[in-house]
């Protein structure tokens, strides 16, 4: 990627994804950077996600169709390894069009990717109420059940609406499959066949008008020397193997998985641009060293808007963690940071950065991401204490404008992570954005 000015511009294959535990704030910055770009391609997760635009003060919260598409330019992919909820996409297009978007043919969708019904929504919440105190807390939209399906080699993809009788007849035996759980292991109501099938039937044509063989596109567009974005959903530290295991979602969120989660060659991808939030939040259950309660809590919860897009719940807070935040750089091939929510900080007297673990039980852990939920139990996060700046950064688009605490912080940060800060957003608005040379 090469930045120019004020003028940001993609150049090459790039993916964008979350650094942290999610709502990093990519949807913006996806949104703010493919202006010139040909297609953003979501590659993993599905409706769970909640990418929130704001675009002169209106609010557009995208949770499955790729966020470039509000630039005319953009086609949008919905690739192989999303699990896609097809009324959900259907009614997305329609809440754009409200919003006087019209996307319908620059939305496409891949043969491939797996569906999500409401039986896999009613096994998600089942189960969640199964775990109780050890819930996973997730956001109860079917992700987890329609990726088993898809590993257990019985789920139903987008291009199996093609033949209807045959998808009538796999999806009554998969109906029937979870029915049987739903009634006699977890004692909750089953899904009726006629109700799920006739829901799908009303979006079918739609979604297939949409959807195409996405591999034979990529020859062309790569050929074609085309721009794409890869925008990663949830974050790097919700990843089925490389995060806070069992607390996380149910895909592969890091940057690799923008390859076999689309079916691009691994050389076609060049960069990889890492979004962290300036603080941590995180929703849903699951370790978390440097979480804040109290008032301090509060006071960033409600200044920074803190409560999930999708489900409303309200995030935990926390300090900017280095220890994951290195991690996650690593496991990205991160060569270039965008930090986001930097005014959310605005009115601190003091801002910490963990920048170790102490492990109050164990002492060959210190420094170390644990692997056992009892190892994460005993981490106490070492902080470096930073002065804040006690002043306004909202909206400034002026690295030099920003008081100097919050350059100093942007500096120090830059400094522990040894990546470079490239994009600092001020404000949730497109515009309220700085670009670093
Ligand atoms: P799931 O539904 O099976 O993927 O949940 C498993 C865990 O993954 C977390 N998760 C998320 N974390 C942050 N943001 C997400 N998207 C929405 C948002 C969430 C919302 O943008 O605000 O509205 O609550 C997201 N999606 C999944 C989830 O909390 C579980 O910890
Ligand atoms: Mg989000």
């Amino acid at each position: 990627m090469k930045i120019l000015g004020n003028n940001v511009m993609i150049k090459e294959n790039t993916v964008i994804l979350g650094t942290q535990w999610g709502d990093e704030g990519k949807g913006k910055i996806v949104d703010f950077l493919a202006k010139n770009v040909d297609y953003v391609i979501r590659y993993q997760g599905g409706h769970n996600a909640g990418h929130t635009l704001v675009i002169n003060e209106q609010k557009i919260v995208l949770r499955v169709i790729p966020s470039g598409i509000l630039h005319n330019n953009v086609t949008a992919i919905i690739a192989n390894g999303v699990v896609l909820s097809p009324i959900h996409l259907i009614n997305e297009i329609d809440m754009l069009k409200k919003h006087d978007y019209h996307v319908k043919n620059r939305v496409i969708v891949s043969k491939s990717c797996h569906l999500i019904f409401s039986y896999h929504i009613a096994m998600d919440i089942a189960r969640e109420k199964r775990r109780g105190k050890s819930s996973i807390g997730t956001t109860q939209c079917g992700i987890g059940p329609a990726y088993e399906d898809k590993v257990a080699r019985r789920g139903l993809r987008v291009g199996d609406l093609q033949d209807w009788s045959l998808f009538s007849f796999q999806i009554k035996e998969n109906i029937d499959y979870y029915n049987y759980q739903l009634e006699n292991f977890y004692h909750v109501e089953s899904v009726d066949y006629n109700k799920v099938l006739n829901g799908i039937f009303k979006v079918k044509d739609a979604i297939l008008k949409m959807s195409k063989d996405i591999s034979e596109f990529f020859e062309r567009f790569v050929n074609d020397k085309k721009i794409i974005i890869f925008e990663g959903a949830q974050g790097t530290l919700l990843d089925i193997d490389h995060g806070t295991y069992p607390y996380v979602t149910s895909s592969n969120s890091i940057s690799s998985s923008a390859c076999t989660g689309s079916g691009i060659g691994l050389s076609n991808i060049k960069s990889v641009f890492g979004v962290a939030k300036s603080y941590l939040t995180r929703v849903g259950n699951g370790p978390f060293p440097t979480e804040i309660f109290g008032s301090l809590n509060s006071h960033i919860c409600t200044k920074g808007n803190e409560f999930g897009s999708a489900t409303g719940r309200k995030r935990r807070i926390g300090w900017l963690d280095s220890i994951l935040l290195k991690r996650s750089i690593n496991i990205n091939s991160i060569s270039k940071l965008c930090l986001t929510k930097l005014d959310v900080l605005d009115d601190l007297k003091e801002i910490k950065i963990c920048i170790g673990y102490k492990n109050t039980k164990n002492p060959n852990l210190n420094n170390k991401i644990p692997f056992c939920q009892d190892d994460w139990q005993s981490v106490e996060p070492i902080y470096e204490v930073i002065e804040g700046w006690n002043n306004k950064t909202s909206g400034l688009t002026d690295f030099c404008k920003l008081p100097i605490l919050a350059q100093k912080f942007i500096l120090r940060v830059e400094e522990i992570l040894d990546v470079p800060i490239n994009i600092i957003s001020t404000g949730p608005d497109r515009n309220q954005t700085i670009i670093r040379n």
